[in-house]
């Protein structure tokens, strides 16, 4: 049995980190039973999550997670794409969690008022004497990663205005298809479902929020993908929600 590590549900989203939630929907597409546990990253061979437990067997890392269901149970999650369909997706995959991914970091721990809203209370357990030293450390560790990506270098507006050429490119090569490369989903599907509906869960407000919420197309996906990898989370359709 896997054991699938990750940060649990919260900010109104069945996983509160793209990544996990990226791994979290592979596994369902590959139809693989897994259990779910929290963690903290620092327990992850490579201090970040996701990580699998796979019969003792530890793997750090998506994408490497991603190779090892590919390897160990022989699913091809681009099973029904060309080369160069498949040479798309992965181009697609960095844009969205090389730089997608971090306007998403920067609306939720730079911005005050979301940062109070939300990855504050991951320090609510700790002593009360260390929990605003804890909160202030990780949010300059945070801030320095987002500095470090690129797009914090930039003034406020900029930074969005660069993640919505990412949206607006996600935008137009998903068009009027069920899925990002057709009318099956890919690995790299679940890679977008996850920073998208981080980026659209309705609990945080946020000017990429509301610039994402113009692509009707995008938000329509995070829906369907939404229904079909977790029926019994309660999402409220973004377009009813609209
Ligand atoms: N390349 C990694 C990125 C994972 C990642 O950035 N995870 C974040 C949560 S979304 C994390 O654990 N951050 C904690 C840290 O960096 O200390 C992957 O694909 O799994």
């Amino acid at each position: 049995m896997i054991t699938l590590y990750g940060f649990g549900p919260g900010f109104g989203l069945p996983e509160i980190s793209p990544f996990v939630s990226k791994t979290e929907v592979q596994l369902k597409m590959a139809g693989l039973s897994y259990r779910k546990e929290r963690a903290k990253p620092t327990a992850s061979p490579k201090g970040q999550l996701p990580f699998i437990d796979d019969a003792g067997e530890s793997i750090a890392d998506s994408t490497f997670i991603r190779a090892h269901i590919e390897a160990k149970y022989g699913f091809d999650f681009d099973a029904p794409l060309s080369l160069q369909a498949r040479a798309q997706a992965w181009a697609f995959e960095r844009m969205i969690e090389h730089h997608l991914y971090w306007a998403l970091v920067g609306a939720r721990w730079i911005d005050p008022e979301n940062f109070a809203k939300g990855p504050t209370h991951f320090f609510d357990a700790a002593p009360e004497h260390l929990r605003e030293k804890l909160r202030e450390d990780a949010q300059f560790r945070v801030a320095e990663n987002y500095l470090l990506s690129g797009l914090g270098r930039h003034a406020p507006d900029e930074d969005i205005d660069l993640a919505v050429r990412s949206l607006f490119a996600l935008s137009v090569q998903l068009g009027d298809k069920p899925f990002l490369m057709g009318d099956a989903p890919c690995g790299t599907d679940a890679t977008a479902f996850g920073t998208l509906a981080g980026i659209l869960t309705p609990f945080f407000t946020s000017q990429l929020r509301q610039r994402a919420e113009q692509f009707g197309n995008l938000t329509a996906y995070v829906d369907r993908m939404m229904l079909q990898y977790y029926p019994d989370f309660a999402w409220t359709p973004l377009r009813q929600a609209a």
